[in-house]
């Protein structure tokens, strides 16, 4: 009997049932991109919804079965019982294949997956929570109930002893570069705010606390300068400023607030708007992280469940992001997330008191994140030592 030897070239089969919003196809596009580009893995992405991939990134045409866009092959997932062009016969299976977010392979690919020489490494990538329990739990292994098949849970997280969360190599360079000036003159058609203004971007989903913060915004001792990409809240926006709606290139003015409304960019261009603005209020999951890369303080519109069961998420990952503050602003910073996320009123001002503590905590923070190690890198790790155990 022959022992198969290493594959000179990983190739990888990334699964993505998109749910709704950009969040699933955003983390999926990410990590194919960055296993392609800074680990030369050959990444084949099946998506089911290409018009939602389409927003982050236009190469992708809706209409095509099978292209390739920054490296990566791009497969319209559509129909749940294949996967390909290939039947059961000549499917490719790859040596990794990642199940994200718990969709469920499809069966022909399973199967084939089983009659596989070499059995390919199988992760379900997880949903991100900042949970205690999400440290335990990452790399457990589960055993198919019918094909001689282990699936592994990997799962992203905060903390030590999980997977991380996706970080490009150059994305600290890139921000460190980033030419502000140039950006707001680019994006927002104006020269950049003058340093006594706040600027704030706004990404989040319908929220009955923007009214008041709107208000509040607008009697601000201070300019306000409000950054929103078009999307679920703009609706509110252009109610509060009295227009019928706000989308990109219209802005308008109430008393200390200002708004510009943005178009939705491609996911690689949409740190930018991070790194442009002084407080960044994001959503879901996948810019709740870029969020913490950016270094600059940050509200989270946690992606909402039923029971309020994002609530325990929302209060584990305030027990790592606000951990290093004092007392006071520690307290301030969550109340102010909670009344986001429903719980309260939103009091701008008793938060952006702590503007230069949350501006040190957001630095600091991103290195302790760092330490964990970014999501790829600890993926092919992990897939690596696999592979060397298989060879033994
Ligand atoms: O869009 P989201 O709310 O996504 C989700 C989904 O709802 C998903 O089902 C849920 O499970 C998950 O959240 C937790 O938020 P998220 O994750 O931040 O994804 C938005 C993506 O859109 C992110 O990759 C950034 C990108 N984006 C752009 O590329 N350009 C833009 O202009 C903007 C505003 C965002």
């Amino acid at each position: 009997m022959t022992t198969p030897s290493p594959p000179s070239e990983i190739a990888c089969d990334i699964f993505c049932e998109v749910i709704d919003n950009f969040g699933d196809i955003g983390v999926c596009w990410r990590l194919a991109r960055q296993l392609a580009a800074e680990h030369g893995w050959e990444v084949r992405l099946f998506v089911d919804d290409l018009k939602a991939f389409h927003a982050l990134c236009r190469d992708v045409d809706p209409a095509l079965a099978r292209q390739e866009a920054a490296g990566v092959v791009i497969e319209h997932w559509h129909e749940p019982s294949r996967a390909g062009r290939g039947d059961s016969v000549t499917l490719q299976i790859a040596d990794v294949v990642v199940e994200a977010f718990g969709c469920e392979l499809p069966s022909v690919y399973v199967a084939a997956m089983a009659e596989r020489e070499r059995r390919p490494v199988w992760l379900n990538l997880e949903y991100l929570s900042a949970e205690d329990w999400v440290a335990d739990f990452h790399l457990r292994p589960s055993p198919h109930p019918r094909y001689p098949l282990v699936k592994t849970f990997f799962f992203p997280g905060l903390g030590p002893g999980t997977g991380g969360v996706l970080k490009e190599r150059a994305l600290d360079a890139e921000r460190l570069a980033f030419d502000r000036d140039g950006w707001w003159r680019e994006h927002v058609g104006v020269a950049a705010p003058a340093a006594e203004s706040t600027v704030v971007s706004l990404f989040a989903y319908e929220n009955p606390a923007i009214d008041g913060l709107l208000a509040q915004w607008r009697d601000a001792s201070s300019p306000i300068v409000l950054l929103v990409p078009e999307g679920r809240i703009s609706g509110a926006v252009a109610r509060f400023l009295g227009v019928p709606a706000f989308s990109a290139g219209a802005s308008g003015s109430r008393g200390s607030l200002r708004a510009h409304a943005l178009g939705f960019v491609e996911q690689p261009r949409f740190d930018a708007l991070l790194w442009a603005s002084d407080v960044n209020f994001v959503r879901g999951e996948d810019s709740f992280v870029r969020a913490q890369w950016a270094q600059k303080p940050f509200v989270w519109h946690i992606y909402p469940q039923s029971d309020d069961a994002h609530l325990p998420k929302l209060d584990a990952a305030l027990a790592h992001y606000a951990n290093g503050l004092p007392d006071a602003a520690r307290d301030s910073v969550a109340r102010f997330w909670h009344a986001w996320n429903g719980a309260g009123t939103p009091d701008w001002a008793d938060f952006w008191r702590h503007r230069p503590l949350l501006n040190q905590r957001a630095a600091d923070w991103a290195t302790e994140l760092a330490s964990v190690g970014d999501l790829a890198g600890n993926l092919v790790r992990h897939v690596a030592e696999i592979l060397k155990t298989q060879l033994k």
